[in-house]
């Protein structure tokens, strides 16, 4: 969907979830906007029981003009297009007022049918639903950062959205912290408005109700009813506890859980381990050492229709931490006498020779869904991307050593799309689009065993980072390079690996 077709509509009104936090605040004002000079009329409206009270929100309001006003739930019918942002149209925290036509712009976990709509853009990967209103206007080349106040709203929505930027962890996300302009003196003003007596109150009653395990080094929290944001700093509280290596805080909240992780240990990755805990329930991630996620109500009752939180959390880390073997390969962990011989199927890629997008000499960064990767552009140096999204720089030599160009155009379709971009001018170049196909020249011999237990493998190329493998997926160890370890999912193992 394109903001530009819903200039069709001469009356819209832009409507939050009650009890709007930043997120919405600043996506309804981002969008209101952008509708101000091209449709006739243009409001923004949130409702339910409460009125805005939290400071900082009040001084956003105040501060970035922002002209939002409450529309009381017995108010009638609304007059041309309504849109729902950061929320569902139909869904349980947002008051439902009748509509001529309806759009939802969102990135939470769907949650309604779309067919009656007129339009949707849900997005529930994504941090913010400020980030999704950023790309949407940069679509339509708005100049956001000319406007100054809707650039600060956004930034805000997004730091609130993700915890002070700490379980930040989507790409687009990361891409439009570091565009957007904002003003500092307002984000400084909102950042320390954040907390009311009330809620340290809360922080405090929380912090001595904890439940530690003694066996595993872990701590759980349960707090109030409170704003999300105060789960991260209470989790950052709590991890500097000598004994607790990892902790989860979280609370109920009208459609489900929020939870807040932290680790300090390297056999535990905050973001791997949010995952864990909202796997197929929810969705969660962010850092090594600081992440978080959601639990989705009606998802969780399905699963669990008798299980409070507490039992959840309790049960599903003690699962967790005994699920998993640790093998270390510089400490001679790795067996490799019992493993079958696999050799690798043939695989395409795409690829380009760096230096014809940007000359030789720049410092550039691919931004990918695994992170960041940095370089310095030569005239040797090629960029892959498989099928799966994996990007690799490699030098002339390796490419033609391993890699045979095909002819033909490349079709890879992605997720997110890595583009290369310039560190200095921060201006970017699409990476796909100037690719040609390859393929692999020779088959890699492997060795392979089917996991019966989880397993964290440590390498000395990946330092401090863990490969994970899950029961039922193969560990797959290089013959030629037995540091060179990957673990490949069931579903896709033998469609990449043939036995010998
Ligand atoms: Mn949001």
């Amino acid at each position: 969907m394109r903001l530009k077709d819903l200039e069709i509509y001469d009356t819209i009104t832009i409507q939050t979830h009650d009890n709007p936090d930043a997120d919405a605040i600043a996506s309804g004002f981002a969008l209101y906007t952008y509708f101000r000079d091209r449709v006739g009329e243009v409001s923004l409206v949130y409702s339910g029981r409460n009125k805005i009270q939290k400071t900082d929100l009040r001084l956003m309001v105040e501060k970035l003009g922002i002209p939002i006003r409450y529309r009381a739930p017995e108010e009638g019918k609304l007059k041309g297009l309504l849109i729902t942002v950061d929320c569902q149209y139909g869904a349980g925290n947002i008051s439902c007022f009748k509509a001529e036509s309806v759009v939802v712009i969102d990135h939470h976990q769907q949650e309604i049918a779309t067919d009656g709509l007129d339009g949707y853009e849900i997005v529930s990967n994504l941090g913010s639903c400020a980030t999704l209103v950023w790309k949407l206007l940069m679509e339509e080349h708005f100049p956001v950062n000319e406007n100054i106040q809707v650039g600060t709203a956004l930034y805000y929505g997004l730091y609130r959205d993700t915890s002070q930027f700490t379980e930040l962890y989507y790409p687009l996300d990361r891409d439009m912290r570091e565009a957007v302009s904002f003003d500092k003196n307002i984000m400084y003003l909102l950042k320390n408005s954040n907390l009311s007596l009330k809620e340290l109150e809360i922080a405090g009653i929380a912090l001595i109700r904890y439940i530690y395990n003694r066996d595993f080094h872990y701590a759980i929290i349960r707090t109030h009813a409170c704003d999300p944001n105060l789960l991260g700093l209470i989790s950052d509280f709590l991890i500097q506890v000598d004994e607790i290596h990892t902790c989860v805080v979280y609370n109920h909240v009208d459609d489900g859980y929020k939870f807040s992780v932290r680790s300090c240990i390297r056999e535990v990755n905050a973001s791997e381990f949010a995952q864990y805990l909202s796997q197929g329930i929810g969705s969660g991630g962010g850092h090594a050492e600081r992440a978080g996620g959601f639990l989705y109500k009606r998802r969780y009752e399905r699963h669990y229709p008798a299980l409070n939180g507490e039992t959840y959390f309790g049960n599903k880390m003690k699962q967790y931490f005994e699920s998993f073997d640790i093998i270390d390969v510089s400490a001679g962990g790795l067996d490799t006498e019992r493993m079958q011989r696999y050799e690798g199927r043939q695989e395409t890629a795409g690829y380009v020779k760096a230096s014809t997008l940007m000359p030789s000499g720049t410092q550039c960064v691919i931004r990918t869904l695994d992170g960041d990767i940095q370089f310095l552009i030569d005239d040797k140096r090629y960029i892959l991307i498989d099928g799966s999204g994996r990007v690799k720089v490699i030098s002339e030599e390796q490419f033609h050593e391993n890699y045979e160009p095909l002819p033909g155009v490349c079709d890879i379709r992605l997720e997110y799309t890595p583009r290369l971009k310039d560190k200095a001018t921060n201006t970017f170049k699409d990476l796909v689009q100037h690719m040609q196909p390859c393929t692999s020249k020779r088959a890699v011999r492997v060795l392979v065993r089917q996991l019966s237990r989880g397993v964290k493998v440590f390498t000395p190329k990946a330092g401090d980072a863990y490969i994970l493998g899950n029961p039922g997926d193969y560990l797959v160890v290089n013959s030629e390079d037995l540091q060179d370890i990957s673990v490949v999912e069931q579903s896709v193992f033998h469609k990449l690996y043939c036995e010998l």
